[in-house]
Parts: structure tokens; sequence; C-alpha cells
């Protein structure tokens, strides 16, 4: 036992008896004990340890081909009212739904050991860190929390042993059957069980269940934000970093952007681009009445597919050690790994994602799930911030939204003011591509890219961004949207996006110093198109003109769209987000 804590050895004592694990060991962190469970995991066929000269501390993982990705549809969001989660959640009566569970956890652990893993979400001992506890019958859990979240005993001492203020995470693989996966959230019990599951973001409580969906709840009622946000820090040459979160719905290169490799034109005045977080950020007003941001996260669980030298080097790098590889082909040759768009050398002598030989037909059939995933510990990253590890977090000074958009969104614009910038991000949307299912260019909307990760009523959680704006009042960062993905005529993109997307963040510094100019438009500020630095790029002032371009008729179609969207949240949605939408369409309509 690492604790104390009552209320933990309680709820342990409880979920054992439930569960009726043969065994039940604690993480404490130590490196011996993780090695043991590697090894266990090996020894099982559970894991594959890679190369170890090419990839040292690297593993291999395959799931079940039937437990790829998030399952939304089996996502539930369990408020006592029905009306705190909201439209845009699944819900179901707690009670009815412990009912429904207890019996499928009863047992479930006879044969298995369960791990007690104790973590923090965020640096040990930050006022903005919180704790939790996953309860799991899987190796692949353990090995993977040690990665993306800071676990063991040292997670403990933040709780201390009177507190109640953890949540409590229950999962079990059980039979990953798809028929009886769930992953459920108590809000008002601090409580997430997932079962018949083992992929990542269904199974790494510590990840969007808790740091988005339950924690989004807590911030609420706590005075805080839990946003799907990057953050990253832009040096100055004279040694002065200006900080940015960003929030973009799934797939619109939330790791490439965090990880950015600065154009020439500003790596040889000597500017920096450091990583705080990808995906998540936890945000706090500080002494100084300013908006702090931490990463919870301690790793990247980052899409593999696309990765490379050219796309995200930063990312490579980060995971060529103690990085768990899942759902990639996996390299015979050389026992490495290898996915659509490493490089354009498929192996010879490999085993495809589903753990088949993969045979000839290399255009066709994927090696990699196009959802395989890398593990990879923070301190891997060669641009990972010096300010990672601060308990107090870093200053954020703009805050970005963006999507997929063809043709309406512009290249960059920003918002009026904080208010207006809510209503920015509650409009959020993507549209969709190729590559997914279903009918191509199809507006999907999702406010602040949190439609699958937020805890509570969506118009409360407007309600809540507006709050804190009052509270941060001028202090509060400026809000921006971007879109890197405008395509011309023949559907291609305009914009060269990757690095060349500082180009872009650099108008946005400027504008939080006061030091860039900018242009009314409708829909909000914009950048002169000379004040874009195109020096070292293959694009001339009257194609920036162009992807600046605000076509009114388009913005009259896209407010309507933003009507019927709002019509969903009924009387909870913020009158002064149908008040900004009014203020739009007049703008459109002068
Ligand atoms: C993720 C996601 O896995 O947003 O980070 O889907
Ligand atoms: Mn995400």
């Amino acid at each position: 036992m690492l604790t104390n804590n009552k209320n933990v050895l309680t709820w342990v004592e409880e979920m054992v008896a439930l569960c009726k694990p043969d065994k039940v060991v604690w993480i404490d962190g130590s490196e011996e004990q993780l090695s043991a469970l590697r090894d266990e995991a090996v020894s099982t066929g559970e894991m594959e340890r890679l190369n170890q000269e090419k990839l040292p501390g690297c593993l291999l993982h395959r799931t079940n081909p039937n437990d790829v990705a998030r399952v939304e549809a089996r996502t539930f969001i369990c408020s006592r009212k029905e009306e705190d989660a909201g439209p845009t959640n699944n819900w179901c009566d707690p009670k009815e739904m412990y009912a429904k569970l207890t019996p499928m956890y009863d047992g479930v652990m006879k044969g298995r050991t369960m791990y007690v893993i104790p973590y923090s979400m965020g640096p040990i001992g930050s006022p903005l860190a919180k704790v939790g506890v996953e309860l799991t019958d899987s190796i692949y859990v353990v090995l993977n929390m040690d990665i993306m979240t800071r676990i063991g005993k040292a997670a403990f001492e933040n709780l201390g042993d009177t507190s109640n203020d953890f949540v409590r995470g229950l999962h079990s693989k059980a039979d990953v059957d798809p028929e009886k996966r769930y992953i459920v959230h108590f809000p008002e019990d601090n409580t997430i069980w997932s079962i018949n599951s083992g992929y990542g973001g269904n199974v790494l409580l510590g990840k969007k269940c808790f740091a988005l969906r339950i924690a989004s709840y807590q911030g609420k009622n706590e005075g805080w934000m839990a946003e799907h946000m990057l953050i990253l820090g832009i040096e100055a040459p004279n040694g002065e970093t200006t900080y940015i979160s960003a929030a973009f719905p799934s797939a619109c290169g939330k790791t490439n952007l965090a990880m950015l490799i600065p154009p020439e034109v500003y790596a040889k005045q000597g500017y920096k681009v450091w990583t705080v977080g990808d995906d998540i950020a936890w945000l706090k007003p500080g002494a100084d009445g300013r908006l702090y941001a931490i990463n919870p996260e301690n790793g990247f669980f980052g899409v593999a597919p696309g990765t490379n030298m050219k796309s995200n080097p930063n990312a490579l790098k980060t995971t060529m050690k103690d990085t768990i590889f899942t759902n990639v082909a996996h390299n015979l040759d050389d026992n490495t790994v290898w996915w659509e768009g490493l490089d354009k050398n498929p192996p010879e002598n490999a085993v495809e994602w589903t753990g088949k030989p993969w045979n000839g037909k290399k255009d066709e059939i994927k090696g990699a799930h196009p959802n395989s995933r890398f593990t990879a510990p923070a301190r891997n990253c060669p641009c990972i911030s010096p300010e990672f590890d601060n308990p107090q977090g870093v200053p954020i000074s703009a805050m970005v939204f963006g999507g997929r958009r063809a043709k309406t969104a512009p290249l960059v614009y920003q918002s009026f003011d904080w208010k207006h910038g809510v209503f920015v991000g509650s409009t959020m949307a993507s549209e969709t591509t190729a590559a997914a299912t279903g009918a191509v260019g199809v507006v999907r909307r999702d406010p602040m890219a949190m439609l699958p990760f937020c805890g509570y009523h969506m118009g409360d959680y407007f309600k809540h961004w507006l709050e804190m704006g009052e509270k941060l009042g001028d202090k509060a960062p400026k809000i921006f949207n971007v879109n890197w993905f405008r395509t011309d005529d023949e559907g291609h993109f305009i914009w060269p996006g990757f690095g060349d997307n500082m180009r872009v963040l650099m108008w946005i510094v400027n504008r939080c110093k006061g030091a860039a100019d900018a242009v009314e438009t409708p829909i909000g500020y914009e950048p002169k198109p000379e004040d874009i630095n195109l020096e070292g790029l293959d694009i001339d002032l009257d194609t920036v003109k162009g992807l600046l371009d605000v076509d009114v008729d388009l913005w009259k179609e896209e407010a309507k769209g933003i009507r019927e969207f709002y019509a969903k949240f009924g009387d909870r949605l913020p009158k002064e987000m149908a008040d900004q939408l009014d203020a739009l369409e007049a703008r459109l309509d002068k």
C-alpha cells in the first residue's frame, strides 16, 4: 500500500471485492517494478520488444482489430440530471448505469491481476495538478500510463491522507467484446468506468476521460478550464517567450503545430519554438490575473501515420526510445516499425497491424492502422519547453481556434473581444475529407474541439467561457481563428502549412504585443497581407490577399448553419452567444 488515505483504501477494497482479482499490485513507479512488467508482457506475447539498438526501450503492441479507436457511441456522461449532460453527450441515469455495469465487473478479474496506478495529471506539487487512481487488469495500460502521466507513490503526496479529491478510474479489458464496451463518466462521483476495450483513448483514463471530460466539469465548478488544446511557446531572439494555446478538431495537425520547426527566416534570427503540450491544457488565472496553463500529461499519444522527417521531425525523434507503438506495421528484417507516410519504402518482410504477414499489395493493404499510435515520453522531445515541469504553468497570451475549411474561413483573423472569441470558438467546424467515411465537404461543428470531450452541457460550457473572460478582464488572452486548409479551384491546399504556419503565429504574437496592425472585416480583425512574412516562400502578396478574403455570401450561409446548430442548445445557450450571431449577421448585411 502506498498511501494511508482512507478514501483511496476503502474504494480500492470495494473494487477488489467486486472484480475479484487473484492478486492486487500497487504501482509504485519504480524502474524495477516497471521493468519486470515489461518482461512479463513480452513473455506472454502481450507486447514485443523491438530492436534495442535502433529503438532502445521500445515495445510493440497490437489491439484487438475490433478495438482501434475511441467509441463515441458507447461513451456516456452519467450526470444525475439528463439536462446536465446536454444534447451533445450520450446520457444514462447513473443508478441505471451502475446497475447495468456492476454485474459486468463482478468477478471480471478472476485469474487476473489488478494493478492500482496512482497518477498525477500535471507536475507533482503543482497547484493546477490533480490526482487520479486507475485500477486495471492490463499491463499495457500500466506501461502507457507510466509514459502519459506521473505515476507512483509521489502522486499520492499531492493527495495527503484525508482528501477525497481524486478521480476513481476502473478499467477492465474483460473479453474486449464490442457489444459490451462502455466508457462511462460519473462526473458528480469523480468516477470513470471503462470496460471491454484495450485501446488507448478508451483505457488510459487520465487522458480524454479525466483530463477533459471529468476535468471540464471540475473546472466549471472550481473556476478553471480543461481544454482540448496544444500549448507552445515562441521565444524571440531577446529571450522573451510568448505562449499560445490552440484547439483543433482531431486530424488537423495539432501535434505538428505544437512541435513546429521555425522556417529559415525566423531560425536565422534566433527564434525558437517550444512545445509545452500537444493535446490538453488546464488553464487557471494566476496571482497576477493572467491565465496560466499546464499540460496535465507527461507524454504524447500521437497518430503514427503521416509522421515523418518532413512533417514532424521532432515527433519522430521523440519516438526513438522508451516508446510504445500500437497497431503499426512490424518490420521483421530489423525488428523495427513502419507506418504509411513514414517513408516511401514499406518493409519487404513485415507483419501488418492485425498480426498477419503483410504479403504483396502494399499499396492496397495498409501496414499500419490509420489510427495507429506512438506513446512517447515528453522528455524525449527535442523541443520540449524548459517550462514543461513548471508547477505554475506558463502565461497564455493568445488562444487559437481552427478547423479544415476549403473556402469559408480565412488564413487568420482575430476576434473583436473575448465574447466574440467565445462565439468564434463555439462555431468551430471542419469539413469532412475524403479520408473519412461519408460525404466529402460536410460541415461538422465541433465547438472548441470539445464536442466529444465536454463532460457537461455545452450551453453551460459556453457560459463558463464567458465567466472566465469576465474574471480575466483586460488580462484575458486574445482569441484568434486560423485555417491552414483553404484550397484552390482544383482542390489543392494554397497555404504550405507545417513550419510555415509560424508566419501566421508571428502576426498573432505581434498583435498580442500591440506591434502589428489589423484591418476590420465583418468577421473580425485580419492582418494586412503585407504583415504576413513571406520571405523564402514561393507565395505572392495576391495569394495571401486571396487567403484572407471574406466571401460575404458564404458567410451568410455559415451564419445560417450556426443558427441551426445553436438551436440544439435551447435555452441553455447563453444570450450573449445568440447576440453575437445576430451581430455577425448585421455586419454581413451592411
Ligand atoms: C486524440 C483525439 O486522440 O483528439 O487526441 O482524438
Ligand atoms: Mn486530442
